[in-house]
């Protein structure tokens, strides 16, 4: 039974009782199966809140709830908030009536992608193989990096944890197993800063007792099915005999008889696909006429086009997206019928799509993306569009990416982007 310590790392294979030899901490975890487990589900605690907390130290030890706007709910809650009853999802007035001293800040996304980013750099320091989940949760497998490291993957974690507390100052939560939903559901186990092991020894007891909920891809409307079919528990479908699952709910069925006797057969896939390409401009001055806001919208258009031709991938959705002075955001989309990668027909689709907002808000951000990814060779097919306006397009946009590839980005705009330059964008 090996030991190891959460705060410096050192591990030793023997229990040796009492505080960590090596720091004196007394938080320490053993486990049989720690030297050898490598699948591990990493997870920012109290994420948007521990940020703000990090940027303003009056904040410390308060409750604090980040949410509110338009949606009036909560997107997360510090822990000292929780303690309270406040919740992720909560409508923020029943959050304030459960915690009336609570600070609300409003989310500020573009912060918390920042520190997102920062954390999935730091882990990937240790392992190629990080497969990001969300904005602050992460996948690694760390099968055979022992000799890289010179320690096993538990002592690995220990050192990414404090790292991210180091440099991007947040914490984390830390789920170590064999397979992957195994590792996310441990890393909920000790949360804030937690540190839990689930071995092969003891999987299936572990999961016995909890709600079929807990298993991947078992969603609130399946659940209610599996309820209806009498199962509660991932005992009550794990005493099922084999392929019983499979005939009873097909390709689902085969793949919950896996998870609920502790198998998964999932990869750590560091390649998630690409599934969209965007481009997003926040201003210094609010704005709202169609006058200042269309040439900032070519320019993402064009950036778009430029990257989706770099990716070899044409788009066959365009997404307009607006934050309001309010930090709202908005969202609106229009398929784009054949799928293209040229500037000129992003900026038509999104256009449209701009022109139904206008008037209504000021916007501090504009953006595009083109989602619905197709191949290159699926792009703008020429007998689906007029043929002369084809070319054209085609032509002069071919011949603005050679010259800025050769003089700069800045090098030549086309006549719609001319007052970009009186704008003073931010980025
Ligand atoms: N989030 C949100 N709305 C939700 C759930 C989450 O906006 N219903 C946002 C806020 C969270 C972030 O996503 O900070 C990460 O989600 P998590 O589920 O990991 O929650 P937290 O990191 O806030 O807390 P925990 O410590 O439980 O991981
Ligand atoms: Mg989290």
């Amino acid at each position: 039974m090996a030991i190891l310590c959460r705060d410096c790392g050192y591990l030793e294979p023997e229990i040796v009782e009492g505080r960590c030899p090596s720091c004196a901490s007394p938080r320490r975890i053993a486990h049989a199966e720690l030297s050898e487990l490598t699948i591990a589900h990493i997870d920012c605690d109290a994420f948007y809140a521990a940020v703000e907390k990090r940027d303003d130290p009056k904040l410390q030890g308060k409750p604090l709830i980040i949410g509110g706007g338009k949606r009036g709910v909560v997107a997360t809650a510090c822990y000292v908030a929780r303690r309270f009853g406040v919740k992720s999802a909560m409508p923020m007035f029943k959050a304030l009536s459960a915690c009336p001293e609570a600070i609300v800040l409003r989310p500020n996304m573009e912060k918390y992608a920042a520190a997102g980013r920062q954390v999935r750099e730091i882990l990937e320091t240790a392992t190629p193989l990080v497969e990001p989940l969300s904005i602050d949760e992460a996948f690694l497998d760390l099968t055979g990096s022992t000799r890289l490291h010179g320690k096993p993957p538990a002592a690995v974690l220990v050192g990414i944890a404090k790292t991210i507390e180091k440099e991007v100052g947040v914490t984390v939560s830390i789920g170590l197993s064999y397979a992957k939903f195994l590792a996310k559901l441990a890393s909920e186990i000790d949360k804030p800063r937690g540190f839990a092991v689930i071995g092969r020894s003891e999987a299936k007891v572990f999961l016995a007792k909890l709600p079929v909920s807990s298993l991947p891809g078992v969603g609130a409307k399946f659940t209610a099915k599996l309820k209806r079919d009498g199962f509660k528990t991932i005992a009550d479908l794990a005493r099922l005999p084999t392929g019983k699952l499979q005939k009873e709910y097909g390709a689902t069925g085969a793949r919950l008889e896996d998870f609920c006797n502790g198998r998964d057969p999932r990869s750590v896939n560091p390649s998630r696909k690409t599934k969209s390409i965007s481009s997003e401009i926040t201003l210094e001055t609010d704005l709202r006429d169609a006058d200042d806001l269309k040439p900032l919208l070519w320019r993402q258009a064009e950036r778009v086009s430029q990257r989706l031709k770099e990716k070899g991938f044409s788009a066959g959705t365009v997404v307009l997206k607006l934050k309001t002075d309010t930090f709202q955001i908005i969202t609106r989309q229009r398929p784009i019928s054949p799928p293209t990668q040229l500037a000129e027909r992003l900026y038509r689709a999104a256009e449209k799509l701009l022109q139904s907002e206008l008037g209504q808000n000021h916007y501090r951000l504009i953006g595009i993306s083109g989602t619905d990814l197709q191949p290159e060779q699926e792009a703008d097919a020429a007998d689906l569009i007029a043929k002369e306006e084809l070319t054209r397009t085609t032509k002069l946009e071919s011949a603005m990416s050679q010259i800025r590839a050769k003089a700069g980005d800045g090098a030549i705009y086309k006549g719609r982007a001319i007052s970009l330059k009186n704008l003073n964008p931010k980025t």
